[in-house]
């Protein structure tokens, strides 16, 4: 229905209609005549109703307009799906309420009624989720305790055995310096006799003297020896494992194992690592092992020749072994995968389930070999080696660059306090 642009404002108070063209379905109110039309226009929503005679043409000239029923009635219908809406949101609410209610008496537990086997009813203490959590802290850290105990109990049993080794020995010790204090003495004493005795004697004793002093020389000669290589001291040096074992003695000892494929630069680490100096190495057949101190701790490291066949035997140096170096050849991005693959199969091993993982991404000093970081990424070393103590740490074995920061890292792993020298 269009309206006549035409026609002038309404000025005259309305007049009722002589023709309605339907019947409003509500009540006009007393006073007032019935508005027929309704303004569709967005800006007259304040007040859209319009005169039923003239239709305010002033104020909504040339409007879309509809007949009023039409709109009180979709306005009706709009009203009954609000209503269905806010009472299907009323029902959410109520659930999720029911809900709350449900899980804070589950965190806090309480009693509930239960039937027993014959049907009876009665109250039972039912623990909540926050009980139950208590007890779970509490079962792990009562393992905790026992496990320290247990730990404890060893590492004082260490220590006692190293003292009971010690005693004896400085007892040994001190039997022996008495019967030599007592030898040198007799010699004394004897030397002493001949002394004053006739020019014949002393003359005839010479044999006898001679052996007696040659004696006295290698005991005295023995002693200097001993007493060089002991040093008598009460302190008793006490370092602590990360996994809390208790080593005695000034180094630490640790066993390591060092694999990685054919070429990658095991026994040329190995070499600098012993050495400090570069040596030209020659393709290992079985096995290298090597003893390198550094620090506190004494490495004792095999290194295991990584040739394809070779690789079977890899299994027989697991065993005691506190930590993995994993050597990869950074030059060589076609064999990452093989590297990988062999890395991922040692994972899995369960004698190295606790072992420590060095892996040293070698050969860094040749130019536009893979780096650390994308080495990392391109095995996925986050992935693979997740839920172990694992570093990654470029090096160059020729120069011995890196060598030292990654032994740095085994050492800060293994010891968890460094000497206590208790004296
Ligand atoms: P492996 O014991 O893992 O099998 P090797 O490896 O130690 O025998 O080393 C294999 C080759 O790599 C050797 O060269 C060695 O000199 C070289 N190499 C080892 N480490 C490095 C490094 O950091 N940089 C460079 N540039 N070369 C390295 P040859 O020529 O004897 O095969
Ligand atoms: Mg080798």
């Amino acid at each position: 229905m269009r309206m006549r642009a035409t026609r002038p404002p309404c000025t005259a108070p309305c007049v009722p209609p002589t023709c309605v063209p339907s019947a409003p379905s509500t009540p006009t109110p007393p006073g007032r005549w019935p508005n027929t039309f309704v303004c569709l226009e967005e800006a007259c929503q304040s007040g859209p109703l319009m005169c039923c005679v003239c239709k305010e043409y002033g104020k909504h000239q040339g409007h879309k307009h509809t007949v009023l029923e039409t709109e009180a009635n979709q306005i009706r219908a709009s009203i009954l799906d609000m209503a269905h809406c806010i009472r299907s949101f009323t029902d959410e609410v109520s659930e999720y309420s029911r809900n709350l209610v449900g899980i804070v008496q589950q965190i806090e537990g309480g009693e509930q009624i239960v039937e027993d086997g014959i049907g009876m009813a009665h109250t039972e203490h039912v623990p909540g989720t926050a009980e139950s959590a208590r007890s779970c802290v509490r079962a792990y850290f009562a393992d905790l305790h026992e496990t320290l105990c247990r730990q404890e109990e060893m590492a004082l049993s260490v220590v006692d055995a190293h003292v009971r080794e010690r005693l004896i020995w400085l007892r040994q010790q001190q039997e022996d310096m008495t019967i030599l204090l007592s030898q040198v003495s007799t010699a004394c004493l004897h030397c002493e006799k001949t002394l004053q005795q006739d020019d014949c004697r002393v003359v005839m004793s010479k044999q006898e003297i001679n052996c007696l002093l040659e004696t006295l020389q290698k005991q005295q000669h023995q002693f200097t020896e001993l007493e060089d290589h002991i040093q008598l001291d009460a302190g008793i040096p006490v370092t602590f494992t990360k996994d809390n074992r208790v080593h005695i003695g000034p180094k630490m000892e640790i066993r390591v194992v060092t694999l990685g494929l054919d070429g990658a630069g095991k026994t040329t680490i190995l070499f600098k690592l012993k050495q400090d100096e570069f040596m030209q190495p020659i393709p290992t057949i079985g096995f290298n092992v090597e003893t390198v101190e550094y620090k506190n701790l004494k490495f004792t490291i095999w290194d295991v020749g990584g040739k394809h066949k070779l690789r079977p035997l890899w299994k027989h140096y697991y065993l005691n072994t506190q930590a993995v170096v994993f050597v990869i050849d950074s030059c060589h991005r076609d064999r990452l995968m093989e590297a990988h693959s062999e890395l991922a199969k040692l994972l899995t091993e369960k004698e190295l389930r606790d072992a420590l993982l060095l892996i040293f991404a070698n050969k860094q000093d040749v130019p536009g070999v893979v780096s650390v970081e994308e080495m990392t990424e391109l095995l996925s070393l986050h992935k693979l080696c997740c839920g172990r103590s694992w570093h990654i740490q470029g090096c160059d074995a020729r120069s011995g660059m890196g060598l030292h920061e990654g032994l740095d890292w085994l050492s800060r792993q293994l010891v968890a306090a460094g000497v206590l020298d208790v004296a």
